[in-house]
């Protein structure tokens, strides 16, 4: 996090070591557990997992409570990922810089561990011993809406519809939101409900989709100015497909990208001060996400 690198990469090790706990193996490693581990565990930024322990701090609350909750994000986010380079989505021989799930495992053990992993999250969650049964069963309602029909499935299904070739701005803001912005959002918040903080809950919320909106427009500048580091995606499901870059030019796309992942941070720096702390981190939590 800019200066606060080293808090970050603290940050990420914690929850990577905690994931790794998470799905230690009891017997042997068989198909299924290898396909979970191969994307769970494949080198990855965390920033959703490292919002939700940046949110807790932030609003009052501890890193060690959330780690959980964080961990249960990532597996959200690494289901999601397993589907999405499925060849009936986008159809990724490559992830995280290494083969894509499906290209390895197969697509049915693919599905399986994208399934398993989703399962576990919510039993995470659902376990996560350092907070109350209320907040327990608040951060399972907030995963779920962020994962259901208004949040990643709803935005994975809008983006790979027909109509999202005639999609204008503000159609493309909505399902990014739905489709990035939902899990970034429910990561903030349940940092929130860590903290017992619910006046924070709407701010934080807010912000994670602001950040998540920003991270996918500055995803497709990336994808807009990249070309030969593209080989691991079938750029024939690209073609008419609508961007901020083929909207307005990536140029407009990224300053528009940064400026939504900047846009909302002085509400939650105003949450974290309102709950006594200055709120640093979310500001260099932000302009890491933009650089
Ligand atoms: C049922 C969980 C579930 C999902 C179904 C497939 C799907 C719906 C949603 C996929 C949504 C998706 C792939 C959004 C893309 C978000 C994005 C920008 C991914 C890249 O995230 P990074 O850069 O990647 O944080 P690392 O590898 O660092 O985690």
């Amino acid at each position: 996090m800019g200066g606060q690198l080293d808090v970050y990469m603290m940050l990420r090790a914690k929850i990577e070591s905690r994931l790794a706990e998470l799905v230690r193996l009891d017997g042997p490693l068989d198909p299924l557990q290898g396909s979970l581990r191969h994307s769970l565990l494949a080198p990855a930024k965390r920033v959703r997992a490292v919002l939700t322990l940046v949110a807790a701090r932030e609003l009052g609350g501890r890193e060690s409570d959330a780690l959980d909750l964080a961990c249960a994000v990532e597996m959200i986010h690494t289901a999601s990922l397993i589907l999405d380079d499925l060849p009936c989505m986008d159809n990724a021989a490559t992830r995280r810089g290494i083969p894509s799930n499906h290209r390895v495992f197969g697509e049915a053990t693919a599905i399986l561990a994208s399934i398993g992993l989703m399962n576990r999250a919510y039993g995470v969650a659902a376990a996560s011993a350092k907070l109350s049964a209320d907040q327990r069963a608040e951060a399972v309602g907030v995963l779920e809406w962020s994962v259901g029909l208004e949040g990643l499935v709803r935005g994975q299904h809008d983006d790979l519809a027909d109509y999202r070739a005639t999609m204008n701005e503000a159609q493309l803001e909505t399902m990014y939101a739905q489709k990035t912005g939902a899990l970034f959002a429910a990561a903030a918040e349940c940092g929130a409900i860590v903290a017992n903080n619910q006046a924070a809950r709407p701010a934080m919320r807010k912000f994670g989709l602001d950040l998540g909106v920003g991270f996918q427009i500055l995803d497709d500048v990336l994808d807009a100015h990249a070309t030969s580091d593209r080989a691991g995606k079938d750029t024939s499901k690209d073609s008419g497909r609508t961007t901020f870059p083929s909207l307005l030019g990536v140029t407009e796309a990224a300053e528009i990208g940064r400026a939504k992942i900047e846009g909302g941070v002085g509400a939650a720096v105003a949450a974290a001060q309102a709950a006594g702390s200055d709120g640093r981190l979310f500001t260099a939590f932000a302009s890491r996400l933009a650089e």
